[in-house]
């Protein structure tokens, strides 16, 4: 079967799209919010209650991770990360080109390659873009990410312009590799660029044009969501999803906030992942339209009413705010799964919102709307 993505609607007032992504393992419909299950798991989340409450289509891992554990040995000895942890629907694992950066201790970056010292052991290890194309093959998700550089926030225009030109090469060999490497398990990988250049407009179109002009599945768009003010994200989201093909699926790694999705949304964005759903949930803060609570305030002790009355999963609707408190006051484990559990289907049913208004095609509206609500702090 060949992966395809399919654009089903347009939004006449502004750029969203709804579409299908089909994969070997199943079909995704855009846009779409991708939950992070860096090391195989998406923690404290069962892969039944990914699929039956929160009604994840796909989610991510990340090559940093596995490749240093439980390593690509057991995972193709497993048959690959789908058989490794139970998840049969679609899986796309991150490259390394942000994990190297942000967790690895003392790395380097050369033309090679990067090499870094892992944040579990100190081991010395070499991550290149062909390695990391042989890794992803061993690991085997749907989609897989092109090593590259994720600048960081404020980057000098001189570091952002050299970096961006070497994550091209690095493309290049990825590309490279990726087609003259078949895959291990039978189905089909996809392999999506990422577009770099900082907060610069000349490099973010230069780089934009470079990845348009690669025969690809799907494109992403890195290097944002890296402490940069909004306004930065969405204008350079915006300049980028106007060079990108129509055609394909546009991914913004790492973003973000429940109104960053909708305004990138609107701006023609069709993937999503990012950690704060469940990051934010361990510390007991609870995502709903109407705004975030920090479950830790005392305001919710005596509060009996469901974590959220409305929520379609049933997990929001059966445990109340003040017991939900209590468990977190009392460090139980339980505590930060309903609200993993709450704040994923928070998100899922957002995006699942918004494609239901494009293809209505009252989007726009809808948008303007929910955004104010959603940054509200109840
Ligand atoms: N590159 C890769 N992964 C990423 C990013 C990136 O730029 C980001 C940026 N927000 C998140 N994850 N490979």
């Amino acid at each position: 079967m060949k992966m395809k993505f399919d654009l089903e609607a347009n939004d006449p007032h502004s750029n969203a799209r709804a579409g299908c992504l089909h994969t070997a393992h199943g079909d995704i419909q855009t846009p779409i919010f991708m939950p992070v299950g860096t090391v195989a798991t998406v923690k404290g989340v069962h892969q039944h209650e990914l699929t039956n409450d929160i009604k994840a289509q796909i989610i991510l891992g990340n090559t940093y991770h596995l490749y240093l554990r439980p390593g690509t040995d057991i995972l193709e000895q497993a048959g690959g990360l789908h058989k490794f942890n139970g998840w049969d629907k679609p899986i796309l694992t991150d490259s390394g080109g942000y994990q190297v950066f942000s967790l690895a201790h003392r790395r380097k970056i050369k033309e090679e390659g990067a090499t870094f010292a892992s944040h579990i052991d100190g081991s010395k290890h070499l991550f290149t873009p062909e390695n990391v194309m042989d890794v992803q093959r061993k690991i085997g998700a749907d989609i897989i990410m092109a090593f590259d550089e994720c600048t960081p926030y404020p980057c000098e225009y001189k570091y952002a312009k050299r970096s961006m030109h070497m994550t091209h090469r690095w493309l290049k060999r990825c590309w490279t590799r990726f087609n003259e490497t078949e895959p291990l398990y039978g189905y089909e990988q996809a392999l999506f660029p990422i577009v770099q250049g900082s907060v610069y407009k000349d490099l973010r179109k230069q780089s934009a044009e470079t990845i348009a002009s690669y025969d690809s599945v799907g494109n992403a768009i890195g290097g944002l969501s890296v402490g940069e003010p909004h306004e930065d994200l969405y204008e350079m989201t915006d300049l980028v999803c106007s060079i990108l093909p129509k055609e394909k699926p546009r991914y913004l790694m790492g973003v973000g906030t429940p109104a960053n999705l909708l305004e990138c949304i609107a701006l023609g964005v069709d993937m999503f992942d990012c950690v704060m759903p469940t990051r934010n949930a361990r510390h007991a803060l609870i995502y709903t339209k109407n705004g975030k609570m920090n479950l830790k305030n005392a305001k919710w002790k005596d509060d009996f009413s469901p974590l959220d009355p409305e929520a379609p999963n049933p997990t929001s609707r059966f445990y109340t705010k003040a017991y939900v408190r209590h468990l977190f006051a009392a460090g139980e484990l339980l505590g930060p799964q309903i609200a993993s559990i709450h704040n994923l289907s928070f998100y899922l049913w957002l995006v699942g919102e918004a494609r239901k208004h494009i293809l209505a095609g009252d989007f726009l509206a809808w948008k303007n709307e929910m955004v104010p609500k959603l940054d509200q702090r109840l």
